[in-house]
């Protein structure tokens, strides 16, 4: 009687234990890892390395920046598990229980950003050929240390990484977001929390929407009241704000710390109502508009056929260009319906010249196309093909942001309580699966620069809201940007994301819970 119970109970008592050490093994396959971009090439060696508190980081060479990135290396190998990990100079062969991290051209395909992370059972070696591969390789150790939230648990944790090795970078070059501080405005400290948002899933430019018809955001000193007057609301009608130089600057070094580069959108000649509120010369009828803080768009334009348009433009964009430190500023340029079509192609070209004369390219959302567009600028489709199209025959490169796609404001289904629908409902699969060189016939990769994702604002005022936007849906445009697109398959990254509910949690990160995705929280 006694023993007839026993064996069920037994094989019951093995089939739970089963799935949990099955679950353990994975700790030993490298390939079996969360990593979100999914990695170009992972060979796993079935064994793992033991990270102990008496780790160091050892970097090869003397410079400011290798050893800034040790540091950064060390203050998240801090968060994540408690360790103080030294940093020291390497000199000689690597030796056991360390990190080190090294500069090295002998596998030239990493290019820029690409890295290779050794792991065995002795050490993790980081190599890449620029100090951002370094970067982007030290976001894949993070993800594979996956942080658990309960210190209580952290102590008693042992820190294991699979060994193998990992060889990744990337398809595209520009891997970015935009985010509008227009429409709503948001401080410093929320836009880095969003550049340490895409720092962990290896983007590299944000896009900052600095002017709109609600609000212009920048300190201009030679116009101080574009950002006095003009900054002064908010969809709403909020108090808004505006970004100081210094603080601009601030934000500027932050995202460079991060290997991150800023597009810095002044938005003409539509989409102009603050400006044209703070300043009666810019309006062809000489007076200023009330200050608006609706949400309609096309209603405003700078007065194309004045002299002075030009002078403020060229204003802007001095005092823009000497605070950006990278090579694009983005000239808007969209839904421009109250300009005349013969009035915006001549004031699209010729803004092209201003921004040329300050030594920057120019990026201007797809109706840049119609003017004629100067070599290096560049177009960003997000809805009409005929435009793309025009931009590539000119022999333009695209920046791709299908709104149906990659709009971060748009509502995941008609019961999302933020955001727009105009364009789609987009859920998190329907953001994943698409192809950058599908959506306008005919293109060839290197018609395109990359892949930028869209978060305007017009319904978001907080990072709360701004984060459920944007997670779950912006790693997958991270990866769209990253992996080729036939390494890529939803069903097989849904597991992947699924797991990082465990790193939004580690970073108190608000995100949608999507039914199509069968989380691991
Ligand atoms: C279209 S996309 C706009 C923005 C709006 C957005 C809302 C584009 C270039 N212009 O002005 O904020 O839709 O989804």
């Amino acid at each position: 009687m006694r023993q007839n119970f026993i064996v069920p109970a037994l094989l019951i008592l093995i089939m739970m234990v089963l799935p949990a050490s099955c679950k353990k093994e994975t700790l030993s396959d490298l390939s079996k890892e969360s990593i979100i971009p999914k990695p170009v090439s992972v060979a796993s060696t079935g064994d793992y390395f033991v990270l102990k508190h008496k780790c160091k980081i050892f970097v090869y060479g003397e410079s400011d920046e290798m050893k800034q990135i040790g540091q950064y290396l060390a203050q998240k190998l801090k968060s994540l598990t408690g360790y103080e990990a030294e940093i020291k100079t390497a000199s000689g062969e690597p030796w056991s229980g360390n990190i080190f991290l090294e500069l090295s051209d002998v596998n030239e395909e990493l290019g820029d950003e690409g890295y290779e992370l050794t792991i065995t059972k002795q050490l993790v070696k980081l190599t890449a050929v620029k100090p951002a591969g370094l970067y982007r390789g030290v976001q894949t150790i993070r993800q594979i240390l996956t942080s658990d939230a309960d210190t209580a648990s952290k102590k008693n944790k042992i820190w294991k990484i699979a060994t193998g090795t990992i060889t990744d970078y990337p398809v595209y070059a520009y891997r970015g977001a935009m985010l509008d501080v227009s429409r709503h405005f948001f401080g410093v400290d929320d836009v880095k929390k969003v550049i340490d948002y895409l720092a962990f899933y290896k983007m590299n430019v944000l896009h900052l929407g600095l002017s709109n018809d609600q609000g212009w955001r920048i300190e201009i000193k030679s116009w101080p009241n574009l950002a006095l007057h003009g900054g002064s609301t908010q969809v709403g009608g909020g108090k808004g704000g505006y970004y100081t130089q210094d603080q601009y600057a601030d934000i500027v070094k932050y995202a460079q710390e991060n290997y991150i580069t800023i597009v810095p959108e002044i938005d003409m000649p539509g989409h102009t109502n603050a400006a044209l509120a703070s300043y009666p010369e810019l309006n062809c009828d000489g007076k200023t508009p009330e200050l608006y803080t609706g949400t309609e768009v096309g209603f405003s334009t700078l007065c194309t056929n004045k002299e002075i348009t030009y002078k403020f433009i060229d204003d802007v964009i001095r005092e823009l260009a000497a605070m950006t430190p990278g090579p694009y500023i983005h000239i808007g340029g969209d839904e421009s319906h109250a300009t005349k079509i013969e009035d915006y192609i001549p004031f699209v070209n010729r803004v092209q010249d201003i921004v040329a004369k300050h030594g920057k390219q120019v990026i201007g959302w797809d109706e840049i196309a119609l003017s004629t567009l100067k070599p290096g600028s560049v177009a960003q489709y997000w809805a009409d093909v005929a435009n793309a199209k025009r931009a590539v025959s000119q022999g333009a490169k695209l920046l791709m942001s299908p709104a149906v796609k990659a709009y971060l404001d748009m509502q995941y289904d008609s019961t999302t309580p933020l955001g727009l629908h105009w364009a789609a409902y987009v859920e998190v699969d329907s953001a994943y699966i698409w192809d950058p060189l599908t959506l306008v016939e005919g293109l060839r990769k290197e018609n395109i620069i990359g892949i930028e994702a869209a978060l305007w604002t017009e319904t978001l005022t907080n990072l709360d809201e701004i984060e459920y936007m944007v997670f779950p849906r912006l790693p997958g445009h991270a990866e769209i940007g990253w992996t080729p697109t036939a390494m890529r398959e939803w069903d097989e990254y849904k597991l992947r994301l699924a797991d990082h509910a465990r790193h939004f949690k580690a970073m108190d990160i608000n995100y949608y819970k999507s039914k199509k995705v069968p989380w691991a929280e």
